[in-house]
Order: structure tokens, then sequence, then C-alpha cells
């Protein structure tokens, strides 16, 4: 019987290689996956303690082989092992010390995405990492829980570093996140979904030739390429990340279960959100909590959207519930207790056109030109405006909250805290941005599409944080030679 079924399948794959091979729009591995490799949960890395107190990580990034495939090697990069990174795991208030060193053999940077720090410890393109070099930055966590990441960011290549394998977790928890299941590993799983495309000889291509770069037609979540699930309780946070170049990804399971959506990018929502999918577009995350019966299994699935990067079908991981679970308590229907983000009386607005060429008002991103002066600690509206097609829009050191797309309330999946938001085509969102309150005029911050293709060629700019009322006294220029430091 099963061996009948192979035969069936084998036949249907062919025909669906032919399929694919004259309709390129249709890209799919619905009935490829056999769900065989149990999913990989990354390592969460153990801080040592320093005297006073402080949480200390060491991260290196290095180049490595991983075998995707039975038998087949891949060349890839990956901190503390060859493809992907540690989880990293601390509370609000802890202070927090990080050594990243570079045996890439080339120079890269390693950004904190979502975090809320000094722009010098940001890890952005002006801190960069040279080879051999080690990075050192610290900082105090002071943001709500949250679902954040880390990830190279350097200008011009941010896309073919996180390609090859560098992104990993970092996780924020606070008072109310503890309410949650949070047992890592177990009812608190974290989910890095990236689409990949191997070469004949299964090594990552880096084909970029679409418009929105990078578009894989295989998966990996956590790097497992075929992967399946066993859960043990009865309710199971998924911390969903897309580390995707280009891809956004619509979830939802095939037996079509609601969950309830407890997070966005920034941080918990005020309530639950019951839903039975919702999408991602790169670089954003999300919480939800599923509930399991004994011996249930689905299937977590990508439905093809109508926009460009979110075309084609995938599945993304089988899940199967044991047949004894561990019941949960229920999740509590309050959930953050900070405040959503709200419009300041006389806020400033600012505009921001991404245009055809993937540049922001009409410039490319220049490393020593400052294009936003903003008071540190303030909350502001910006307005972006799509003239072309699928991009999304990132803010470091910031949290918004979306007030509209083309004046329409935002998805119901979309309204909490977040720090990406997706751009349709030709839409004009307005998000609503809390600042972060380090002040300092050497150092920018970046705004930019996350559809890496993009960012990479220049749809990208700087502002500086700085002390309120002295915006106009801060030069729009950064001198050529001093701003690419890296001795912090
Ligand atoms: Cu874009």
């Amino acid at each position: 019987m099963k061996l009948h079924h192979r035969i069936i399948l084998i036949i249907l794959l062919f025909i669906g290689l032919a399929g694919c091979s004259s309709s390129a729009e249709i890209v799919t591995n619905v009935g490829e996956l056999q769900f065989e490799q149990a999913l990989k949960i990354p390592e969460l890395i153990e801080p040592t303690i320093e005297s006073d107190g402080t949480k200390h990580f060491d991260l290196t990034m290095e180049p490595g082989t991983t075998e995707f495939l039975p038998g087949k090697i891949t060349d890839t990069w990956g901190i503390n092992g060859s493809y992907l990174g540690p989880t990293i795991r601390v509370a609000r208030g802890d202070n927090v010390s990080i050594d990243v060193e570079n045996k890439l053999g080339e120079t890269s940077t390693l950004h904190w995405h979502g975090m809320k720090l000094p722009a010098v410890m940001d890890g952005g393109p002006h801190q960069m990492i040279e080879a051999g070099e080690t990075w050192s930055p610290h900082w105090t966590i002071d943001q709500p829980a949250a679902t954040t990441w880390y990830h190279p960011h350097l200008h011009g290549k941010t896309g073919q570093h996180v390609y090859r394998g560098l992104a990993g977790m970092f996780i924020i928890d606070d008072e109310d996140s503890k309410k949650l299941p949070s047992n890592y590993g177990v009812d608190d799983i974290p989910l890095i979904v990236q689409d990949k495309l191997f070469t004949s000889d299964r090594q990552l291509s880096d084909n970029n030739d679409s418009s929105y770069g990078t578009l894989g037609d295989e998966i990996l979540v956590n790097g497992t390429h075929d992967p399946f699930l066993e859960v043990t309780a009865s309710q199971v946070r998924f911390r969903l990340l897309n580390g995707s170049n280009a891809r956004a990804y619509n979830f939802g399971f095939t037996d079509g279960r609601s969950f309830e959506l407890v997070a966005n990018d920034a941080g918990l929502l005020n309530e639950p959100v019951t839903l039975d999918s919702f999408m991602l577009s790169p670089g954003e995350r999300a919480e939800i909590v599923v509930q399991f019966e004994p011996g249930d299994e689905t299937i977590l699935r990508s439905y093809s959207g109508s926009a460009g990067i979110e075309s084609g079908e995938f599945d993304l991981l089988k899940i199967v519930a044991a047949s004894e679970l561990t019941e949960s308590s229920p999740i509590s229907s309050e959930l953050s207790t900070v405040p959503p983000i709200e419009v300041p009386k006389d806020a400033k607005v600012r505009q921001f056109n991404l245009t055809m060429e993937n540049d922001i008002n009409g410039k490319k991103m220049d490393m020593n030109r400052i294009d936003e002066v903003v008071p540190a600690g303030t909350t502001e509206i910006w307005e972006i405006h799509n003239f072309g097609p699928e991009h999304n829009f990132h803010i470091h050191d910031a949290a918004f909250r979306v007030l509209d797309v083309d004046g329409n309330e935002p998805k119901e999946y979309e309204r909490g805290r977040k720090d990406t938001v997706f751009v349709p085509r030709g839409a004009s969102v307005r998000i609503v941005v809390e600042f972060g309150d380090h002040s300092d005029t050497e150092y920018p911050l970046m705004y930019h599409c996350h559809l890496l293709k993009h960012e990479d060629e220049g749809m990208m700019g700087q502002f500086l944080l700085v002390e309120p009322g002295t915006e106009s006294e801060v030069p729009m220029e950064l001198p050529k030679d001093d701003n690419e430091s890296h001795d912090h």
C-alpha cells in the first residue's frame, strides 16, 4: 500500500514538474513533502552573568555546511553553527552585552531588528564588523515583551548575508508575556520561515532576477526542510518570523482551525484576536496560540495571495499532537497592559514616497546623508505612499501602530504594536510612530523596505534621533571617514 502510494506520488511529481516548467507562475510544494524531518529548534543560548549582573552572550558568524536533504551538502553561513543562529532570551530591565565575532572572511554587521537601543549599538550599516574582528554592543532592555530578531545589515549585501543563513530570534519577556505558554521548545516554539532556491547540486542559488529579489520554491522552517513537529501541550504558542528575502506568507492550517493571535512584531496585543489566517511580509513577526486535541494532525500552510510576493502555495510544517497532552490553562482575555500608541495633538507628519525606481522620496540610500532629523522620544505620523508594486517599511529603534491603509482600517492581524508593515501595491499606509529616547547626532538609524533586494538597491533612508529642540542645529551630512567606525 505504501509503495503503491509512492509510485502514484512519483507520477504526480513528474506531472507537477512538467507543469511547473511550462508555467513558472504556479510555484508550490504541496503534495511533494513527506514531513520526515523533525523540526529543528534553535538552541537557547545561555548567558554568562557579569559581576554587575549584565547578561553576556557570545555570537560567532561563520561559514559552514548544512545537510538540508539527506546526503546533500550545502554551503551555508550561520551563527554559532552552520545555519541560522541561537535564540537569545532576556527580560525587560536586563542589561545585555554581546560579543559578535566575524569569522566569515568578509565584512558584515549584526542588527537587532525590533530593539529599542542607542543608534551606535543598533548593528546597522554603520556598525561594520571587519573580517576577523569582534564588535561588542551593550544596552538595557527597555521595551515591552516581543519576538525580535537579529540579522546582518551591511549596505548592499544584506540580502546575500541573510540568504546564506545569518539570522536568529531574540525574545524579550515581561510580566505580561509570562502568562502565555513560555516553555521554550515545548509549548513556546519559534518558527523561522524562509523560502530557498537550490541549484541542481543543492547549493543556495543567488538568482536575484525577479524585481522582488530571490523567490524560492522550497521552504525551510528553522533551517529544516520537509519538517514535522510533535506537540505535547494542549495550547502551543508559535512565534512566527518571516525571515525570507522577499516572499510573503498567508498562514493558515489545512484543517481550517482557528487560533488566537496574541502579538504583532513589537509586542503583545491588548487582547487576543481569533483568526484562521494572517499574512506576514519579510521581517514581520506574529505570535499565535493554537489549541490541540490528542492525536490532532494538521499542516501549517501558506495560501496564495494576490500580491506578487504572496503567489504560490506552500506546505510549511506538519504538526502532530501526542496521544496525551499536558493541559494548559486558558489564555487570558487581557494580554498586554501597554496602552496602544496614540496620536499626539499637533503630531508632526512626514511623507515617504516609495517609487518605481526603488528609492524613497526620489533618493537612493547614501551612507553620508541624513534624510530626517527626529526629536528623540517623540511620536509622529509617517505616511508611506507606494507608487510601485509591493513593498514593506521597517523603522529602527521605533514601534508603531497602523492608522489606516488607503483610508481604511488596517487588517485585524496588523492592529497591534509593530516595527514593519506591508505596503500593498499602489497603497498609502499611515502609521503613528513612537521613537526611541536615545539621542545621537553622529550615528543615524535606518528606515527601509525589508524586501532585501530593494533595501540593498537603495530603498533606505537615514534619520538621527536628537535632543528635542536641537533639530535645526544638526548637519545633514556625516563626515566621510568617521561614520564607519566599529570600535564601539
Ligand atoms: Cu520594497
